[in-house]
């Protein structure tokens, strides 16, 4: 949640649900003011769906056709709650139409039909026309968090999703093009392994920062000057 990358223009998630949504809608303002030719995509879960934040951004971001792709990873679920529990609107690309905004809805289990609607909505966002919206439909096939049980749903529903798992069918069809062979995709597949593990050790061994880093960069430093190293 907390990953951030200035220099790779990656700017991270966000604590409060859909806070990122206006945050990305300033960053598409900045790039427009400034005359580039970048988009900001701004990525939010479904519950992110139902906060008010979304609508403003919607209204500023088509007024000002902002060079904005929102996207809603639209997974069935906000933690526990299902979209049907909690949204009038459970296709929610409809959401966009209340603003004129191009909007669809897109399978998130086809990695072809995901690349060619980015591809689509990102030429028609720099062609000057103003933001787009993709409801990406996926899945999560475990809980919110470790203390979710996602007793809330069946075994029989989250193996129909992880029978077209995007990873397995991926490699199914590489293999099937003989675009590369089982030892090459095995290869790839242990480097990650490595990496991430290096990743692992070095965080594991890393010191931690002094309790007073928790203030470098905050506005409020002087308001706690009881904290101490
Ligand atoms: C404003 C706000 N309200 C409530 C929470 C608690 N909360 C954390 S994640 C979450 C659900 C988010 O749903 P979604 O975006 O669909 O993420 P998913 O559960 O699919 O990972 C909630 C309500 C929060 N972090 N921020
Ligand atoms: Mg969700």
């Amino acid at each position: 949640m907390h990953f951030f990358s200035a220099p790779n223009n990656y700017f991270g998630g966000n604590g409060i649900v859909g806070a990122q949504i206006p945050i990305g809608t300033g960053i598409a303002f900045a790039e427009k003011y400034r005359g580039t030719d970048n988009l900001c995509v701004t990525m939010f879960g479904d519950g992110a769906a139902r906060q008010v934040a979304l609508h403003e951004s919607f209204n500023m971001a088509m007024t000002w056709r902002l060079p904005v792709l929102f996207i809603v990873e639209n997974n069935g679920y906000a933690m526990g709650t299902s979209v049907q529990r909690t949204s009038n609107i459970t296709d929610l690309f409809k959401l966009g139409y209340a603003y004129d905004m191009p909007s669809e809805a897109v399978d998130g289990m086809s990695p072809e039909s995901v690349h060619e609607a980015i591809s689509k909505a990102a030429a028609h966002i720099r062609s000057g026309a103003g933001p787009y919206f993709l409801e990406i439909r996926t899945y999560r096939y475990k809980g919110h968090s470790v203390s979710d049980p996602a007793k809330y749903r069946t075994k029989e529903e989250v193996q129909s999703y992880q029978d077209r798992d995007p990873l397995k069918t991926t490699e199914e069809k590489i293999l099937e093009l003989g675009m590369a062979s089982a030892e090459e995709i095995q290869a790839i597949k242990e480097r990650i392994r490595m990496e991430i593990e290096d990743s692992v050790q070095f965080a594991e061994a890393s010191p931690y920062p002094p309790a007073s880093e928790l203030y470098t960069d905050n506005y409020t430093q002087e308001d706690y000057p009881f904290i101490r190293d």
